[in-house]
Formats: C-alpha cells, structure tokens, sequence
C-alpha cells in the first residue's frame, strides 16, 4: 500500500513561494514517522518538487494551512477524480471542518499522534470514517524520530528541523495556535531531543517551537543540554526572555544564533487590545539590548492594521527597528484566521471582506482596517517591505557586521529577493 503525505505549494509570485533558502515542514516526516511499517510511505513537498498525478499512490494525505487550503483541494479533487482516497489535516482543516470534508475522505482534526494509526487501519478495513476527532492532546514523551531520511535533501537549506516544545503560555488574538493546541504547554523530555538531535545530520538546528522560554525552567535544562553538542540554533520565543539573564547566558553557551520574537506593535493600546499586554513598549529597546548583549541575533515580527494603527504606523516602526537595529523583520497584515479571536471580532463587526483564502497570508488585506483604508494599509505595507529590505535599511540594521552577519546577511538577501519578485493581487481592493 502507498501513502503519499504532500505538502502543498505557495502560489510562485507570493513571497513564501521565492524565498529560496528553504527548509522542510516538521509535518512531512513527523507523519510518515508515525506510518506503520507496513506502508510504502513517501513526502512530498509541492515546493520543491512537483506532483506526478499519472502515479498515484493508494492514498493520499495533505497537511493544510490556511493559504494553503485553495491549493490542497485542488490536488485532494484531483486525486479523488482518479479514485484515490484522500485524507486532510492541520490547522485549516481542524478549524474548517465541514469545508475540508467536502474535499475530503476523511479528516483528521488536531495532532495526528492519536489518530492516524487508527485512520490507516480503517482504510485498509474500507471503514474509513468522515472526521477523526483525538481525545485529548498527545503526551511528548516517545514522540516518534521524523522521517528525515525521506526528504530529497538537495532541495532544502538546511533540514533539521525539530521541535522540544508545543503550545503557547499565551492566547493573543490573532494567533491560531492557543485554539489549535488548546491551553496547553506541553514539553518533550530534554534526553529524547539531545538524543534525536543525535540523529541528525550535521549543521544548523531550526527548533519551530511557538515558544521555546514559554517555561524558563525547562528552556534552562535544555539549553543546559545543548552546550555540549556545540550547535548553533534558532527558535521562536516571547520577549520575556530577556529579562532572565541566567536564561540568555545558557542561550548563547548553547548556540543560540537568532529568535524569532514577537514585537507585534508599538502602541500599548494595541497590544492591550491582541492580548499581548505581557510586551511592554517602554522596555523594548532595554530587552533588544539584553538579547544583543548575549550576540543572539533578533527577527522582529510587527502587524499592521489593528484598530489602534493610523497611516504613521509604517514609518514609525521602521524607524524604530532600524533605530535598536533588528537584523530582521517580518511585517505582517493583520489576518483574521479561522479559529482565532480576532475573527470572531471583526466578523461580528462585518469587517470581514472575504474568504479567499489563498490571500490569507498576511501580505493581503482581507478585512476593514478602523482607522484607515484597507488600499492605505495594503499600500502602507508593501512601502514598509520595500524599506525594510532597500540595501538603505539593510545596511542600517546590520552595519558594523559581528551578530551572526552570515546568517541574518542571508535572511535579508533572501527576503530582499523574494519581496522585489512578489506581487501582491488584492483584488478585493479594487
Ligand atoms: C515553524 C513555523 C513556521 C516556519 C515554517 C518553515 C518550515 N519550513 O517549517 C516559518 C517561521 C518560516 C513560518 C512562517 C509562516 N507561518 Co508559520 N508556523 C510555524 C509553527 C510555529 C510550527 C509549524 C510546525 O512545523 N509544527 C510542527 C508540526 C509537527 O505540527 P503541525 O504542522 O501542526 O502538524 C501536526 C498536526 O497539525 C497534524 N497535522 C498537520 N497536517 C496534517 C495532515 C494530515 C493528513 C494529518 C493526519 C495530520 C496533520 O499532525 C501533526 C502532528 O501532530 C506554526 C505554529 C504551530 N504550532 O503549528 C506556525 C503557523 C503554522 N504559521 C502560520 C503562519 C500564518 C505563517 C506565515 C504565513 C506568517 C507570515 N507572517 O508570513 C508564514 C508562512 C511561511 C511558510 N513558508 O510556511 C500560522 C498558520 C495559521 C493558519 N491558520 O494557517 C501558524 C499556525 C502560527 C500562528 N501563529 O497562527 N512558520
């Protein structure tokens, strides 16, 4: 029996669609880790090779975000037309049930470490059923190692991905993954990560944690671990790790090169308002210098387009970013997922415009800003992105090069690449 699991592709001229230092979704070879071995498994990433639909497998399994949804229908349809079953899965089709059904065989809601065994024991049974509902979240302990011998290891950057931890301590409102993941901080024993890690080949370590110091205790027996290992990593984290100096010191001894933090705003109005009054305006450029001070790098994540956001926005947080000098930015349009408090707000204020999905990518406005137009917002931007990666601003950022200039010099001239080739078609703004 063949499983294909897929991964499908960002439209070529969106900006996740060029940017060329690629790395695989954890999702691929996690689920094809948890493939009993009586399958002939094999992953697919749509964005780096393309589906041979005159070689079906015996069953197909798409793991869908929310841009992605558009095109994973269209090959769940195609595949279903040539009588292959198809299964789907992840964050859009958890929240978007009765939408995926339709496109679907069966759909699997939440983590797959409950069900899927059961999902391909009742296929070979003929007894697949429409909706696969887990009880409860899957304990980390014994995680399966992901199939990374699976991947087509050419295509990507680098390939370690992993992850030590699941969930948020938090529940902002534009974040999918409190409702995905429920209340919930769930953390892998340190021993089975150093021992995966074991595993791996060679090189740089992505950790696609939410929140890799959502609990300082167990990010300090982690990073404790590491030392050893003498990795360099990446991660995600919230800003509260720069005021545990203990917590940063064993984050650099442990080859902490860079963190993905959340800034979202510079009004305190807004953050109050998303449900991220933990970040705290006023001590932004002290924290940025404290994580500096430990030669961690920093990519800053800003929305645009909350109620409290006027047309000085754009200029204002690209003053400042360039100002405590972040190595990197990703800009976002506010979005309001499915699944997520700021949805059910603007859709109970009629704000929504539409339900395109494939522009849910935070690069398109797709709801009614208060404050101003939804074509200012759009506009105001795609000015911040063309700013933020002119050589102007790059240089700004970087200039005198020591913090992981290699690194983060790859990052802007990826982005910079990817955003001059990206086009953006808000068709609902014309
Ligand atoms: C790592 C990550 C990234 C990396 C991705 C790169 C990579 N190659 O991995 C980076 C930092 C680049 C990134 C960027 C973006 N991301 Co991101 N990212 C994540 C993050 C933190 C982890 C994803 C992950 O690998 N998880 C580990 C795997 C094992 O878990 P999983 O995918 O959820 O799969 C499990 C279940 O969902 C289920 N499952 C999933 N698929 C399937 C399929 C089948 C058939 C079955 C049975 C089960 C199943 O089983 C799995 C095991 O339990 C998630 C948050 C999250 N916790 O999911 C956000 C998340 C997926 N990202 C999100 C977004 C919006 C983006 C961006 C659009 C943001 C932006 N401003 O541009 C971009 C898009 C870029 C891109 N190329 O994907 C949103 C998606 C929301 C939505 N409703 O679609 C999330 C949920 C974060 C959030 N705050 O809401 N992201």
């Amino acid at each position: 029996m063949k499983l294909q699991i897929i991964f499908p592709k960002w439209p070529a001229d969106s900006l996740w669609g060029q940017i060329y230092f690629r790395f695989p979704y954890l999702v691929l070879t996690s689920l094809a880790a948890l493939t009993p071995d009586e399958w002939d498994v094999s992953i697919l990433d749509e964005n780096v090779e393309p589906i041979d639909f005159t070689h079906p497998p015996d069953l197909a399994a798409i793991s869908l975000m929310t841009p992605l949804a558009k095109r994973g229908y269209e090959i769940a349809d195609n595949f279903r037309k040539q009588g292959v079953p198809v299964v789907l899965g992840g964050i859009h089709p958890t929240t978007m049930q009765e939408e995926a059904g339709v496109h679907a065989d069966a759909v699997v809601l939440g983590e797959a470490e409950k069900t899927w065994s059961q999902v391909l024991s009742d296929f070979k049974k003929g007894t697949l059923r429409s909706f696969y509902q887990p009880s409860g979240f899957c304990r980390l302990e014994g995680l399966r190692v992901p199939r990374r011998d699976l991947l087509r290891r050419k295509s990507y950057f680098f390939v370690n991905t992993l992850q030590t931890t699941r969930g948020c301590p938090f529940d902002c409102e534009f974040c999918s993954v409190t409702s995905f993941y429920g209340w919930t901080y769930r953390t892998r024993p340190v021993h089975e990560v150093i021992d995966e890690i074991g595993q791996m080949e060679k090189g740089f370590l992505f950790f696609v944690d939410d929140n890799i110091a959502g609990t300082h205790a167990y990010a300090k027996v982690l990073f404790e671990a590491l030392i050893p290992l003498k990795v360099k990593w990446f991660s995600q984290s919230s800003l509260s790790i720069a005021k545990d100096k203990e917590l940063l010191k064993l984050a650099q001894k442990s080859g902490c090169k860079g963190l993905f933090i959340g800034f979202e705003s510079l009004s305190q109005d807004s953050l109050k308002a998303m449900g991220k009054s933990i970040n705290r305006v006023a001590e932004y450029r002290e924290a940025v210098a404290a994580i500096h001070d430990h030669n961690i790098g920093i990519q800053g994540s800003f929305i645009f387009g909350t109620d409290y956001d006027d047309a000085t926005v754009f200029s204002d947080v690209l003053r400042f970013i360039e100002k405590i000098r972040l190595e990197a930015v990703l800009f976002s349009i506010l979005t309001p997922f499915p699944g997520t408090r700021i949805r059910e707000v603007l859709a109970r204020e009629n704000r929504i415009i539409h339900n395109n999905w494939e522009r849910y990518d935070m690069n398109h406005v797709v709801f009614q800003p208060k404050k101003i137009t939804p074509v200012q917002l759009q506009e105001g931007f795609n000015w911040a992105y063309d700013r933020l990666y002119g050589y102007r601003s790059i240089f700004k950022r970087l200039f005198p090069f020591g913090r992981n200039s290699l690194f983060f010099g790859i990052q802007n001239h990826g982005f910079r690449q990817a955003w001059k080739k990206t086009v953006i078609r808000n068709d609902a703004l014309d």
